[in-house]
């Protein structure tokens, strides 16, 4: 028997950031419900296909990334609504209530799961961390349902509580697993040491719905280097289109006044902007 998930918290609860931050630190995940409207998330599943034509994306050609399973990455470059997702704010406020301030974006996919998929290894999304486990949250993922997603058609698997476990799974040990079933539009929060993989779809492919179209936004700690270079995934020219937040999120920023500063100058002078920097040895003394 599948293990089952707390109830999703609405994204519409007054205190979503700390509900959300208190899950995630207790059991290591957190759902939360209806954060873009089913409209909302079907047109972001019409981008991703729109994305996976044009670019001929592929399945993929390991067992982790799945041989019936399509992912998108550095999914910010590829269009606008892609870019408006990761800046949704309820999501951000929750994700900064873990992280702290001057978190950063670490990464931006899409997977797209078809029928016969199989069940991914199970993994921990920081397990590259030479930190000993367990550690606070270094990194969090926000696993979002822009199909619905059910057991069948491989909602995400999750291990409840293994962001607490002292080891990473083993391949080919057998584990009780919570299957994530959410309606489109709801998200999965998953502090990074959190054991999860994407599941098996076991659909025959006679529904449009057996498709299970997810994203997976990820962030970092501030003092953290990121999981795609966002810094180099993107030209210069066209970041300084890009809103300002996500430009910071991206790297254009600094953590605690020092880190990520570019000859003393905030790295926001490479776009242009005031590029003066509030460095902290500034304000030192003795
Ligand atoms: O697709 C999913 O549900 C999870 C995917 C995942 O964890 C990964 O690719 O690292």
């Amino acid at each position: 028997m599948p293990l089952t998930l707390a109830p999703a918290v609405p994204a519409t609860a007054p205190d979503v950031p700390e509900r959300v931050a208190a899950q995630v630190e207790a059991e290591g995940y957190c759902v939360i419900a209806d954060v873009l409207t089913a409209d909302q998330a079907g047109a972001l599943v019409a981008e991703v296909e729109r994305v996976e034509a044009e670019h001929d994306i592929a399945v993929g050609a390991n067992e982790f990334e799945g041989f019936h399973t399509r992912r998108i990455f550095n999914l910010i470059a590829a269009g606008e609504p892609f870019r408006d997702v990761v800046l949704e704010p309820t999501v951000l406020a929750a994700v900064e209530a873990i992280l702290g301030v001057d978190f950063l974006l670490s990464g931006t996919t899409s997977m797209h799961i078809s029928p016969s998929e199989t069940p991914q290894l199970l993994h921990a999304d920081d397990g590259m961390v030479s930190l000993p486990r367990p550690h606070p949250a270094t990194m969090v993922t926000t696993l979002w349902a822009l199909s619905d997603f059910r057991a069948e058609n491989g909602a995400t698997h999750v291990v409840p509580g293994s962001h607490r476990f002292p080891d990473m799974p083993k391949p080919g040990d057998r584990h009780d697993v919570a299957h994530a079933e959410m309606s489109a539009g709801s998200v999965l929060v998953l502090h990074g040491s959190t054991w999860h993989g994407g599941g098996a779809n076991d659909t025959d492919g006679s529904d449009p719905s057996d498709e299970r179209y997810g994203l997976s936004i990820q962030f970092v700690a501030g003092w953290c280097r990121q999981q795609q270079n966002l810094m180099l995934g993107t030209p210069i020219d066209v970041v300084a289109t890009y809103p300002p937040r996500l430009q910071e999120l991206i790297g254009y920023s600094m953590f605690r006044n020092v880190m990520g500063h570019v000859n003393r100058e905030h790295p926001r002078a490479l776009l242009g902007l005031d590029g003066t920097p509030d460095m902290v040895w500034d304000k030192m003394q003795r």
